[in-house]
């Protein structure tokens, strides 16, 4: 399966180009920019344990001095890009969202499934922004995204794999649904917290996401890595 994504991040912009047989599964990734080649390329990891202090001091601080564009994101919410995509959509502001197929599916097969969710709330970076207050978001998001799902696609919420990513590439919230079948890139137990989850420990704790630790692995040359190391949390 292939796909096509814009230079600067902006979004989508033409069809795939990819194959998908039997036996061989292939990605290309055409232009790639620097971020991709190094997202690919074999690289030491480490596990980091952020505990909620450390959000604070180190995480949080190192996202607002970045500029990631999340502009392909408010494309697609405004219409402006992907528009003929989109498989649904609830269009309250607050506790709303539409449902996409991922840049990474070409929509050929369903065994490599992959659409995300995009809240049309904006301001709630990831998982550690959320508290009891967003819980009719994320049940919406449960609840008519697996409808919708099965409605179009065939495949019911027990075969889907539904989840959020920690540290996610883009700070503004959105879930994965994926077939349970397919080992999807990212889907791994230090990257990917289960909807039905947090759903849980929300329910149980507003305050759950701002007071646990959470463990991620980054690369050797992620700057964040760094600001981990001279804080010596890692
Ligand atoms: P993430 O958890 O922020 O990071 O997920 P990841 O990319 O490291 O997984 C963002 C998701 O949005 C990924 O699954 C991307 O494939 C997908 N994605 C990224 N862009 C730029 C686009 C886009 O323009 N359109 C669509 N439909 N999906 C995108």
């Amino acid at each position: 399966t292939g796909w096509r994504e814009d230079r600067n991040g902006a979004g989508f912009n033409s069809p795939c180009i990819g194959w998908c047989t039997g036996k061989i599964k292939t990605t290309v990734v055409y232009p790639a920019t620097e971020k991709h080649l190094q997202k690919y390329l074999r690289q030491e990891l480490s596990l980091i344990q952020e505990t909620g202090e450390d959000y604070k001091k180190i995480t949080l601080p190192f996202i607002e001095s970045q500029s990631f564009s999340i502009q392909w994101v408010y494309n697609i919410l405004e219409k402006k890009a992907e528009a003929d995509r989109i498989i649904y959509e609830n269009p309250d502001p607050a506790h709303g969202f539409v449902l996409i197929p991922d840049l990474k599916w070409n929509q050929k097969q369903v065994d490599d499934l992959y659409l995300i969710a995009i809240c049309h709330c904006r301001g709630i970076k990831s998982l550690r922004d959320l508290t009891a207050e967003h819980l009719p978001l994320l049940k919406n998001i449960s609840r008519e995204g697996k409808e919708a799902i099965v409605k179009r696609f065939g495949i019911g919420g027990a075969q889907l794999r539904v989840y959020l990513h920690y540290q996610p590439s883009y700070y503004h919230l959105h879930v994965h649904f994926t077939a349970l079948g397919y080992d999807a890139p990212g889907c791994t137990v230090e990257r990917a917290h289960l909807l039905s989850d947090v759903i849980d420990h929300l329910e149980r704790d507003s305050q759950y996401y701002q007071k646990c630790t959470l463990t991620f692995a980054l690369r050797a040359d992620e700057p964040l890595l760094k600001k981990f190391q001279e804080a010596g949390r890692v």
